[in-house]
């Protein structure tokens, strides 16, 4: 059983001042509408309706947190969360390239987006995801170059593999390879890109996921608590 199953709902942002305060890492995940975060976040959570999944592009409008730890089982469960036995959050971010929103709401997200990825401390990591059959869109480009000078690793998923034969994924897995490993620091230093391939409608690559977000989200360790004295 992953950690992550034991995420739950935990709060919902529209403003930037409306962040949890907590002081745990978080990891979030970012793309265009339409390109399965919901989705993936619920099957690497086990859960079917923790983050609101549809085939309504545009379907995910809030910054949503779902934090890990500080209860035991999924949401079903009615007791609090222990807001001090929170480890970390997951976030599902409002996907962007929404053709239907309008102007105003549109520089609203893009903004808010924008700034939540280049100045949230507790943000460990990013999550891209992009379908596979269209990954690096101009806005895909745009998110990754706005969280690129923080220096933090971004791991994206190439999502619903499942629509690509083998060669078109190889060839899919190699490409987008090939683009992340152009990208530097000033010193010429890689940046801490990484991708794979993802289906959650075949469960492909789920494993590969689970294991590489707890990972970034340092819940490969036990919680403090339980940790052998040094
Ligand atoms: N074939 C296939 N469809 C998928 C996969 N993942 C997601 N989908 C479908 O893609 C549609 C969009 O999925 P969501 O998870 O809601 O997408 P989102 O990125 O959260 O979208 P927004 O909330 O609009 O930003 C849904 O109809 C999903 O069932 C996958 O791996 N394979
Ligand atoms: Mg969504």
């Amino acid at each position: 059983m992953s950690a992550l199953w034991q995420a739950r709902f935990f709060t919902t942002a529209n403003r930037l001042a409306d962040l949890p305060k907590y002081q745990v890492p978080e990891i979030a995940f970012a793309g265009r509408s339409n390109a399965g975060k919901s989705t993936a976040i619920n099957l690497l959570c086990n859960q079917k309706k923790l983050a609101f999944a549809s085939k309504t592009p545009g379907r995910t409008q809030h910054i949503n947190f779902f934090s890990i730890g500080g209860a035991h089982v999924g949401q079903h469960r009615k007791d609090e969360t222990r807001v001090d036995e929170i480890r970390a959050f997951m976030v599902d971010l409002p996907g962007y390239g929404y053709a239907e929103v309008s102007g105003t709401a549109k520089d609203h997200w893009q903004q808010l987006l924008g700034h939540y990825v280049q100045i949230r401390e507790q943000l460990v990591a990013l999550v891209l995801i992009m379908d596979a059959r269209r990954p690096f869109t101009e806005l895909d480009i745009e998110m990754l170059e706005w969280f690129a000078p923080t220096g933090k690793p971004v791991h994206c998923l190439l999502s619903k593999a499942d629509k690509l034969n083998r060669s078109e994924s190889t060839n899919a897995l190699r490409l987008a390879s090939t683009i992340l490993g152009s990208y530097a620091d000033e010193s010429g230093t890689p940046l801490p890109f990484s991708v794979q391939l993802f289906s959650a409608l075949k469960r492909s690559g789920l494993e590969e996921a689970d294991i590489k977000i707890r990972e970034l989200l340092g819940l490969n360790q036990p919680p403090a608590a339980a940790q052998e004295p040094a």
